[in-house]
């Protein structure tokens, strides 16, 4: 195994001055279109970080973070509140509950962290968070997320393209999967000690090579123009926007290319219930409830604000074409 030493980020990618202004500016400009939208409690999450200090992760990538380029993605969408985002998450390694994870990722070790990338592919190793982010820039997408559970959240990701990723690794003509695990650290990770835990760790998550391709698959490093808080899935994770929420998969440690096709973490512990594909679909419901409607957060006890599931999570015309000619509701 190559293990490769951390490469200094040339002096021009972490201008603090520039990275501020362009941080500062990312700010007020979503601050005033959102305050022109009247959308206040989404504005006054984002002030109440203005002039603050990057919270989380080494200077480097704060800095690195803060100078995502804007792009159209989603632009104009109502935001999910930055305190929703933050504290009502899915992490089992931290526990079962909404609000385990806020709670017990503090335990978390981000840095320094590698990336092992193994399988059907020409360059391989254990690489640096450093030397992955190295000269690649990073864009701020707005995304819906669907949890299979019905609820959805609409979150300014800061990221990259998975494809620009993947290139670097040059898979082979044989992969025809993209595999990714979580860290597995009981010591650091609450609920990887229970033992009453239902998952056989490390939690597991795949991608059909040409969906990870995809354009819209992007590689996290940050939310809200800050660095991802740890139970959001520090310091990396995927996010595939069309396909429910169990696929973007955090605290990601290895990268393999296969042949043949990995089974997921979901689909090992239920398979009638959670297979690979996992599109967002409101026809194909889940055997214990219909994926027809989702309660966008935030939602309240007299506001349960329930909208309609869209086909792909509204992102058909980027996506429909992967699955042309399959049944889906057999590849759930
Ligand atoms: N390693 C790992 N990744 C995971 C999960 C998990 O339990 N462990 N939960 C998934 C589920 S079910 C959802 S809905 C999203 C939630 O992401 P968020 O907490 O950032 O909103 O993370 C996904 N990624
Ligand atoms: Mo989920």
């Amino acid at each position: 195994m190559i293990i490769k030493t951390a490469v200094d980020i040339p002096s021009s990618e972490i201008t603090s001055h520039s990275a501020y202004l362009n941080r500062r500016k990312f700010m007020q400009q979503s601050g005033l279109a959102l305050a022109a939208m009247g959308l206040s409690s989404a504005a006054s999450s984002l002030e109440s970080h203005e002039g603050q200090p990057p919270r989380f992760g080494p200077d480097w990538l704060s800095q690195q973070v803060a100078g995502a380029t804007e792009t159209p993605f989603g632009k104009g969408e109502k935001l999910t509140p930055y305190r929703d985002v933050t504290s009502y998450n899915n992490f089992y390694e931290f526990g079962t509950g909404k609000d385990d994870p806020a709670r017990n990722a503090g335990s978390l070790i981000t840095d320094p962290w590698s990336v092992t990338v193994e399988g059907e592919c020409e360059t391989q190793g254990s690489f640096n968070l450093e030397d992955i982010l190295k000269s690649m820039p990073l864009e701020e997408r707005i995304y819906r997320l669907r949890c299979v559970e019905a609820w959805s959240m609409v979150i300014p990701w800061i990221g990259f393209p998975l494809a620009d990723l993947i290139k670097r690794f040059k898979p082979l003509s044989s992969a025809k999967y993209v595999e990714f695990t979580t860290l597995e650290a009981p010591k650091q990770m609450i609920g990887q000690r229970s033992r009453f835990s239902t998952i056989d760790w490390p939690y597991v998550e795949a991608l059909r090579i040409d969906e990870a391709m995809n354009p819209l698959t992007l590689m996290a490093v940050g939310l809200y123009g800050e660095v991802l808080p740890k139970q959001n899935g520090a310091p990396l994770r995927l996010v595939i926007p069309w396909k429910y929420g169990f696929k973007s998969i955090k605290s990601i440690v290895k990268i393999r290319f296969t042949e043949t096709p990995p089974i997921n973490t979901w689909q090992a512990i239920a398979p009638r219930e959670y297979g690979f594909y996992a599109n967002v679909n409101p026809e194909v419901s889940h055997p214990r409830w219909s994926q027809a409607k989702e309660r966008r957060l935030p939602s309240g006890l007299f506001s349960a604000n329930r909208i309609e599931t869209q086909m792909f999570n509204g992102y058909g015309e980027q996506v429909a074409h992967l699955y042309k000619g399959m049944d889906l509701r057999k590849n759930y």
